[in-house]
């Protein structure tokens, strides 16, 4: 068996990374995984669960993970909410993308989906237990430290384009672009 350890966020910090979001070459970074992030709602409540494995296990998240062979992104977003919730999201919706550079040197691209209905009810996985929850009552301190700063804005509908700096679980940096809704078609 082969002892290399690939980066997942969790390791040592490497010298040549950059702290700064302005100092990553954002034209030349790569990401070592696709993942997904699916909210689904319902009327006034988001689909979100406490993460019983993984990468942020602990953690209030939305249901997602990463792309797997040539899937596309709407259908890793279907396959990871029926994975972890037995839930099958519908009418998708893309909402936004976060880059995650983490010290370690892993970097992670992470497509966040909105799902406006669903088929099934949530139940408790290996993976992950629902949580319901109102929009106004999502408990951020319990989340990923970026999610307090783009979550608002997905939710009341804009587009989040997101860049940020990790080390471990701490965010040290972040560079956040909202694209509000309705206001797509205008110039200038
Ligand atoms: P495997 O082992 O591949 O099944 P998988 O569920 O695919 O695991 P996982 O759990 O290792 O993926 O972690 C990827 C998930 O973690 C993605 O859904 C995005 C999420 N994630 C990672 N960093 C995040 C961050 N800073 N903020 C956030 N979600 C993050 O909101």
């Amino acid at each position: 068996m082969s002892k290399e350890t690939k980066p997942d966020g969790q390791g040592p910090p490497r010298h040549d990374v950059p702290d700064r979001v302005e100092n990553v070459d954002w034209s030349a970074w790569r990401a070592d995984d696709v993942a997904t992030l699916t909210f689904v709602r319902r009327s006034n409540e988001v689909l979100l669960i406490r993460k019983k494995r993984g990468l942020g296990a602990g953690k209030v998240n939305a249901p997602g993970g990463r792309v797997e062979g040539e899937e596309s992104i709407e259908e890793c977003a279907v396959r990871e909410v029926e994975e972890e919730l037995h839930v099958t999201p519908a009418r998708l919706d893309r909402r936004g993308e976060l880059r995650f550079q983490f010290l370690d040197g892993y970097a992670l691209h992470v497509h966040v989906i909105f799902a406006s209905d669903h088929d099934g009810t949530a139940q408790e996985t290996d993976e992950a237990a629902p949580m319901w929850t109102p929009v106004d009552a999502v408990p951020y301190d319990e989340m990923w430290a970026d999610d307090r700063f783009w979550l608002p804005h997905a939710l009341a509908g804009h587009h989040v384009d997101g860049r940020f700096i990790f080390d471990h679980h701490d965010m040290l940096d972040m560079d956040l672009r909202v694209r509000m809704r309705g206001l797509e078609g205008q110039s200038g």
